[in-house]
Parts: structure tokens; C-alpha cells; sequence
């Protein structure tokens, strides 16, 4: 005991405190050509570029617009080069750390409860996850699949019925530890659920025929560094070698064209892919558990953030799936309902030629696998906040995004064998 006491206090002591985005900003820069193009690559070689849009470098292009984040330190200079070379920009976000502090909108009697309308902790999850199987044991069961880096459970909710043999829809939240939405939609679809089994004619419909696995949170590791540590942490928190960079990013990790695109095998990239395919603890309990139950599961729907878009496969390439004209109809009906309560508008279409190409993504390796309709949403905003969307926004994005959801699982349930 008395040995262990002074560890502990040490260990406290070096504990950093968390990350501060002071003076720095947000950037949208309307590039008109290649030559402006050109001008962000080159400043992205010699400052801190932190891409929010696209996600690297190498897909900024003439035409485009991009959004980064810069620190107090080089914002002087970014925004000079870009005035020399007379682009055309906007200041999302003038004060990072304020937006970071402002996303807490919400304020609640209880703030230590966990709460639908606000953020919550990887703690208040756990707790919830207890929370859910308790309150409705015969419809929610918790599986845990995996552990992670930092030996964190992965647990999966199973909401529906007993019979493995429905027909079931598998949904992933929470790839990226900075989306924080995305989290918190999977928490509302699982309440929502629940709540209006029985009472709401669809929902009552749809759980009475299918299974739901939802992984609220896929990179456990990351999203508690990223309330801990650093705000606008993306990867996973795999220690790589040689290289005193810290992460993987598990949407470039699955075994699908694996570092077939560029800039993905540099440790220091925040899309880098990991050193083999499914390198990652999270993506392999991810991977086994998909695998093992393939016979059922119809779809495969992943929330990110931002933009605003509903994508399907391709990310790896520019062809086609066999049958996009389906997933682009489903797209299509989906986004439209999803704009009815707030005339929220997304686009839609393939990854690579609606957001951009993208390797070894968990949506191209579900539907390659077989899982014919598979969807990854970025859900709010289009950049005013980007990854700092404010809690007051939690609720009409899960209600809008629910309203998608509802609509592809009825699709699947009446058009799937
Ligand atoms: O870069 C990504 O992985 C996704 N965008 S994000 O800003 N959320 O990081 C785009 C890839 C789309 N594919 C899947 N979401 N599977
Ligand atoms: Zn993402």
C-alpha cells in the first residue's frame, strides 16, 4: 500500500491535461484551381494542417472546397499565403477551444446522468448499455465482441427477439472518436426502439421480424481520449513502431484494397491504415463478430460525421456495384424522409464520387463480403461546427436520421430474402 500510493500520485501528476485549441481556427477555402490547389498542398507540407474536408491532402483538388484546422501559431502565415495568392476563404470557426466548450449546450437538473440530449462519456455509456438490458430484458441483450487496444469492452446491443435467425441490420457508431454525433445517434435509435415498441406501428413491425446489433461506440480508446485528452482525436490509440505517432484509423484498417490509395501508411496521417489489414483489436471483434453472423444480417449501416451525405460502395474505386441503381433509390427515399422535419438536405451517392476515395473502409469490406446493402451516413453539419455540433442539435438529428433508418430497415425487411 505504501508503495502504491506515491505511484498512483505520480501518475496523476504526469496525467497531461487536456489539449487547449486556443487561437485556432477553422478554415474553408473555395479552391478555383489547380494552381490554389496546389498552394494548400504545399502549406499542408510546411504547417499543421488538421484536415476536417476532405481528409488528407492528396484528395484536395481544383474545384473543391476544403476545410482545416490551424493552430494560433500558423494562422498568420496560412492566412497570408492564401491572401498572396488571392484565394478565397471563409472563417468557419475563429475560436476552436470556444466552440469546444460552447458544444455543452444542453443544461440538465442532473448533470451527471446520462442524458439523450447531451454528450456522453464512455462511463455513462457503459452504464446505459446495464441500463437498457435491465429495463427491457426481453428485447435488449448486451454481447460483448472484443476488447480494445487499452483493453476496453466492445459490446454490442442486440435489440429485437431471441431467434438468431431474423433477418437483422448491423450498425456501427462512433468509427472516429471526434464524431461525436454519432454516438450519441446509436444511444437514440436504441431508446427510441424500446420506447415505441408496441405503440409506434412500424417500429413495433420491424422488431417483431428483425435483430439490430448496435456497436454504439467502435473505437472505444479513441473516443475516451478524445473527452480526456484531445478533443479532435480521429484514430485508435495503437502505439506504432518506429514512429512516436499514436493510432490507426479503423476505417482504412479492413481488408479491403488495403493501402491501395495514397498517404495512408505514414503513422503520422490521421488515415493511416495500420500496419497489415485488420491489424486492430476493434477491427478484428468487429470483422469476427460480421462474419459469424453473416447468414442474417441484410445491412450494414455506419455513422459518421460530418457532411451531411448518405454514401454507398464503392470507396476503394470508381466502378460501380452490381447493384447501385437499388442502393441509389434507397439513398434516395431515405435522404428525402430524413428532410421532412427540418428540410435537413443531404447528397448521396458512392463514396469515392460523393465525399472521396477511400481504402480499406468497413462499408466497401461488409458489402464485398456480401452484405448487399450497406450505408454509411455523415450525419450534421456541413461544416459550421463540423465536428463540434452543439448538443441542442443532438435531438433533431437523431429524430431527422431515425426517420432514414426506420425507412431502409422496412426496405430491407420487405425486399431482402
Ligand atoms: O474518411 C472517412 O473515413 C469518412 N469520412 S469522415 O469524415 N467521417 O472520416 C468517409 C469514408 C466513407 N466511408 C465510410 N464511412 N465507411
Ligand atoms: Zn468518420
Amino acid at each position: 500500500m505504501r508503495l502504491l500510493l506515491p505511484v498512483g500520485l505520480i501518475a496523476t501528476a504526469l496525467a497531461a491535461s487536456p489539449v487547449r485549441f486556443d487561437g485556432n481556427k477553422v478554415l474553408r477555402v473555395k479552391l478555383q484551381d489547380e494552381k490554389q490547389a496546389n498552394v494548400i498542398k504545399d502549406l499542408a507540407k510546411t504547417s499543421q494542417l488538421d484536415f476536417w474536408y476532405p481528409d488528407a491532402t492528396h484528395q484536395v483538388a481544383a474545384d473543391m472546397t476544403v476545410d482545416f484546422r490551424i493552430s494560433a501559431k500558423e494562422s498568420q502565415l496560412v492566412e497570408s499565403a492564401l491572401d498572396q495568392n488571392q484565394m478565397h476563404y471563409e472563417i468557419l470557426i475563429h475560436v476552436v477551444q470556444e466552440e469546444v466548450e460552447k458544444q455543452f449546450d444542453v443544461k440538465e437538473d442532473n448533470p451527471g446522468r446520462h442524458s439523450y440530449a447531451k454528450y456522453n462519456n464512455w462511463n455513462k455509456i457503459v452504464a446505459w448499455t446495464e441500463k437498457m438490458v435491465r429495463k427491457h430484458p426481453k428485447m435488449v441483450s448486451r454481447i460483448k465482441i472484443g476488447t480494445t487496444v487499452e483493453d476496453n469492452p466492445l459490446y454490442v446491443l442486440k435489440v429485437g427477439g431471441k431467434d438468431e435467425r431474423r433477418k437483422a441490420i448491423f450498425t456501427d457508431c462512433g468509427v472516429h472518436a471526434r464524431e461525436w454525433i454519432a454516438p450519441a445517434f446509436c444511444q437514440w435509435f436504441v431508446y427510441q426502439a424500446t420506447k415505441t415498441y408496441g405503440k409506434n406501428k412500424i417500429m413495433t413491425k420491424l422488431l417483431d421480424r428483425m435483430n439490430f446489433y448496435v456497436l454504439p461506440v467502435f473505437n472505444v480508446d479513441g473516443y475516451i481520449w478524445s473527452w480526456t485528452q484531445n478533443r479532435m482525436w480521429r484514430k485508435n490509440r495503437s502505439r506504432n513502431q518506429n514512429s512516436k505517432c499514436i493510432g490507426t484509423d479503423l476505417n482504412r484498417n479492413f481488408n479491403v484494397s488495403w493501402n491501395s490509395l495514397p498517404n495512408t501508411s505514414d503513422p503520422c496521417q490521421e488515415i493511416y491504415r495500420g500496419p497489415a489489414p485488420e491489424s486492430e483489436k476493434e477491427t478484428k471483434a468487429v470483422r469476427d463478430f460480421i462474419r459469424s453472423h453473416l447468414k442474417s444480417i441484410k445491412a450494414y449501416i455506419t455513422f459518421h460525421s460530418y457532411s451531411q451525405m448518405l454514401l454507398f460502395p464503392y470507396g476503394y474505386t470508381s466502378e460501380l456495384p452490381a447493384n447501385h441503381e437499388d442502393l441509389a433509390k434507397v439513398a434516395k427515399i431515405a435522404t428525402d424522409v430524413l428532410s421532412t422535419p427540418y428540410e435537413t438536405h443531404y447528397t448521396y451517392g458512392p463514396i469515392a464520387s460523393t465525399i472521396y476515395p477511400a481504402s480499406g473502409s468497413s462499408l466497401d469490406w461488409a458489402y464485398n463480403l456480401g452484405i448487399k446493402h450497406s450505408f454509411a451516413f455523415e450525419l450534421r453539419d456541413k461544416g459550421r461546427f463540423g465536428f463540434l455540433l452543439p448538443e441542442s442539435q443532438i435531438k433533431p438529428t437523431c429524430k431527422e436520421t431515425m426517420l432514414a433508418v426506420k425507412f431502409i430497415a422496412k426496405y430491407i425487411l420487405k425486399h431482402t430474402s
